[in-house]
């Protein structure tokens, strides 16, 4: 276990990514379904020590990196959170590939990165933006209703972008405060539990994403703007400042089902924090995978902070409060 090791934090729309080099915690191949075993086993504490405090902070979420190989321009990434591993982040993403920009690893150009829920590709524009490609997704579930405990019903659909989503409009996106907002999706999220809904082969649907059309917030400088803003509760009980870019992909897969938005058509996805995505989509017919929708997201992130991280044997709190030792 190494006595110390360098973090790069970034933020993308406002949520946080914070890097560690695989290479730093020794993890020398590069796939991601190995990188988990270990992550999950004797790595743990890795995680914790970011995501809980004294050092980490539950809202961050952070990725195990290698960057990718002159050869083939794979790298290899896992995210987590203050709860276990995410199938893939794009607020993440954006951040990792900003990183490897800012520490000089990567000129602008399109990589490919593998991560637990599949190959991703990014492109880092000569401007900084980054845009990528996520994982097949798709719409599982469409028009299922959930009864909250304060008595509302809601009705909303289910899909995949990466992780799993529980999809429904909202107007409170709008003019909600954090604590409503925060009060609405985890009474969503209890219900989701409380009537064992999940997703395809049992999969537990961990983000609840509320949204309501853009234009309803829109003034008369962008009258044409199409898009929405949404409000997305993350497994671990934080919300995503950022548009949240699984997210972003799961309401695209409900939009190409409902045949409301055509494929290569802007669509803005707006956080509450006023951060901005941009994607489009494009459909796929495969007879392995079946039908699903390849969206293709924009955005830019920023690096915050370069420390060192020093683990000191004496510090019983060192891997995070309530933290078990490795
Ligand atoms: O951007 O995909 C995303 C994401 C997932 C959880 C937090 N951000």
């Amino acid at each position: 276990m190494p006595d110390s090791f360098s973090v790069l934090d970034t933020h993308t729309g406002g949520e946080i990514t914070r890097i560690v080099s695989a290479a730093d915690l020794q993890l020398c191949d590069r796939a991601p379904e190995h990188w988990l075993q270990q992550l999950r086993g004797p790595f743990d504490w890795v995680r914790t020590a970011l995501t809980r405090e004294p050092r980490g902070t539950e809202y961050a979420v952070g990725a195990v990196v290698a960057p990718p190989d002159d050869v083939s321009r794979t790298g290899c990434i896992v995210f987590f959170n203050n709860v276990g591993y995410l199938g893939m982040c794009g607020h993440g993403l954006i951040g990792v590939v900003e990183a490897l920009r800012y520490q000089g690893a990567i000129l602008p150009g399109t990589y490919q990165f593998a991560t637990p829920a599949g190959i991703v590709q990014a492109t880092l524009l000569p401007n900084h933006d980054v845009r990528f490609t996520g994982v097949p997704s798709r719409r599982f579930r469409q028009d299922v209703s959930l009864e909250c405990r304060d008595g509302r019903r809601v009705s909303g659909d289910i899909a995949y972008g990466g992780n799993w989503f529980y999809l429904t409009h909202d107007t409170s996106v709008h003019s909600g405060t954090v604590a409503e907002l925060m009060d609405r999706t985890q009474q969503i999220r209890d219900a989701l539990d409380r009537h064992q809904i999940r997703g395809e082969n049992g999969a537990v649907i961990d983000h609840v994403e509320l949204y309501d059309s853009l234009s309803a917030a829109t003034d008369q400088h962008e009258p044409e703007a199409v898009g929405c803003r949404n409000f997305v509760l993350c497994p671990g009980g934080h919300y995503d400042r950022s548009p949240c870019g699984t997210g972003t992909s799961a309401k695209l897969a409900c939009l190409a089902a409902d045949g409301t938005l055509q494929s290569g058509v802007e669509w803005i996805q707006e956080s509450i924090t006023g951060s901005r995505f941009v994607a489009t989509y494009e459909p796929v017919a495969d007879p392995h995978e079946g039908d699903h929708v390849r969206v293709t997201i924009r955005g830019r992130a920023h690096v915050i902070a370069e420390t060192r991280q020093v683990f000191d044997p004496d510090d019983d709190l060192r891997f995070g409060i309530g933290a078990s030792n490795p």
